[in-house]
């Protein structure tokens, strides 16, 4: 048996009860990889043309993921949506997941702005978790969106979610992720608290390093 095999017979037994074929799927989840393909290309080449005007780069990494198959039919089956090929592309927006990590606040909305720019991409929505921070502390800069990709023989718009955090934001939430994310009910008032406070503390370290950036800016320029 090849390697091919088992993973659509490994597809297959994922994917019972959904009503989609293997191949289907693996179709789908081969246009979400295009999509973030088109997006990421896009990020590098606005990455690369901003280190060429400011010597500096507003991205530090970018990372990606296609959502797996248990955490989608785990999502639609939360909002009670059908777990079928047609259903993922109607309701979710995250299969197809982009992750730019920037090293100050600004730059987050700096990429953003660059994100707004481009014609051939459309913005279906924004999400700022760090003017409004989630309970948990989370901050985060969250947008969806469209771009085509170009098929053989037809262009397929096609939605990805990009998050958008800095350094330290991103250090904050990948250990909380590990530590308690989804595992609300099980963890202590205290150490709920505790994890707040060091988002916040993160948050005003990152205040502090954009103004110290700024000042040093602004020195050399005097
Ligand atoms: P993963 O494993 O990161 O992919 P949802 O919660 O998905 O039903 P919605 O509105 O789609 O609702 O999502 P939301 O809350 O805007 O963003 C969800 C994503 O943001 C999560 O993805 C996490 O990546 C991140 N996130 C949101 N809140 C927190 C938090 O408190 N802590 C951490 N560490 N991350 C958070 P997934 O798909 O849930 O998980």
């Amino acid at each position: 048996m090849d390697n091919f095999q088992i993973v659509s017979e490994d597809m297959d037994r994922q994917l019972s009860g959904m009503d989609a074929k293997a191949s289907e799927f693996k179709m789908l989840m081969t246009y979400y990889e295009c999509a973030i393909l088109e997006v990421k290309t896009k990020l590098d080449v606005l990455n690369n043309e901003f280190k060429a005007t400011d010597e500096r780069n507003p991205i530090s990494t970018i990372k990606s993921r296609i959502k797996s198959i248990p955490s989608i039919l785990e999502k639609l089956d939360r909002k009670g949506y059908p777990s079928s090929i047609e259903s993922i592309q109607t309701h979710l927006d995250d299969v197809a997941g982009i992750r730019v990590i920037c090293s100050f606040i600004d730059d987050i909305y700096k990429v953003l702005d660059m994100l707004k720019n481009q014609d051939d991409l459309k913005i279906l929505s924004i999400k700022d978790y760090i003017k409004n921070p989630k309970k948990s502390g989370y901050r985060s800069l969250h947008c969806v969106v469209e771009i085509p990709i170009y098929l053989s023989n037809e262009k397929k718009p096609m939605r990805v979610e990009v998050q958008i955090r800095t350094i330290a934001m991103d250090f904050w939430a990948s250990l909380e992720h590990q530590i308690r994310y989804k595992k609300f009910s099980d963890t202590s008032a205290d150490s709920i608290k505790k994890l707040t406070n060091c988002a916040d503390t993160i948050y005003e370290t990152d205040m502090k390093m954009m103004s110290i950036r700024q000042k040093i800016i602004d020195d050399k320029n005097d």
